[in-house]
């Protein structure tokens, strides 16, 4: 039901630290304040696992999880928020693209979008990074609680959108208020078998 026996282990903000790589890996990536700390938690059934706030830009690094001694979880810095020097400047540009083109145990990027403001410019310029690096990227659609029929119709068709000219492999739709994560836990574990 959850992700059980994952415990925090660094938290990196270059390569220098980054734990071996002898583990797959999966990255949840996306706009600051969009859930993705949430997301960490509600999988793993522990709310203090990854740190969350209402104030965009908690997470400052790369934030790598164990998962049973077999696979790895990286929590990310969000990006989108111009207010919050870190996630605009250099030193997070180079600590996310040095993680996505040089991580050889990466095995996929788990997007998180705002169901409400859909798939962003910023979020095109990972889609992009991914693509280039052959990288598999699996939408989850967070805050849906917050979604109409419209707004739902509206997504739709962005996201079929984009499937059209990138390689999405799974879309999930989710919020923290209900039971939806489970989903994500069923997807991050085909992903690891997947990928043994
Ligand atoms: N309504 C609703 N709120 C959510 C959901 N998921 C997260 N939130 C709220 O969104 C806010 C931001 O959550 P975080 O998990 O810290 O977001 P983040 O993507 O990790 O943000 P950064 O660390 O800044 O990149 C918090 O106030 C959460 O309670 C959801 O599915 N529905
Ligand atoms: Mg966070």
């Amino acid at each position: 039901m959850w992700l059980k026996n994952v415990n925090y282990l660094i938290s990196c903000p270059s390569k220098e630290n980054w734990p071996d790589n002898s583990k797959k890996e999966l990255c949840i990536v996306g706009r600051s304040n969009v859930g993705k700390s949430t997301l960490i938690n509600k999988i793993t059934n522990n709310r203090n696992m990854a740190k969350v706030s209402k104030t965009p830009g908690l997470t400052k690094y790369l934030n790598f999880f164990d998962v049973n001694h077999q696979y790895r979880l990286v929590d990310s810095p969000g990006y989108g928020y111009a207010k919050v020097s870190i996630q605009s400047d250099a030193s997070f540009q180079k600590m996310m693209s040095e993680y996505l083109y040089e991580r050889d145990c990466l095995i996929g990027l788990i997007l998180v979008i705002d169901a409400k403001i859909g798939i962003t410019a910023n979020d095109l310029s990972l889609l992009q990074i991914a693509n280039s690096v052959h990288l598999p990227v699996h939408i989850i659609a967070s805050k849906c609680d917050k979604l109409n029929q419209k707004m739902k119709h509206q997504l739709n068709l962005q996201i079929q959108e984009i499937q059209n000219a990138f390689d999405i492999q799974n879309i999930i739709y989710y919020s923290s208020l209900d039971h939806s994560y489970e989903k994500v836990v069923d997807l991050i574990k085909l992903l690891y078998q997947e990928a043994k």
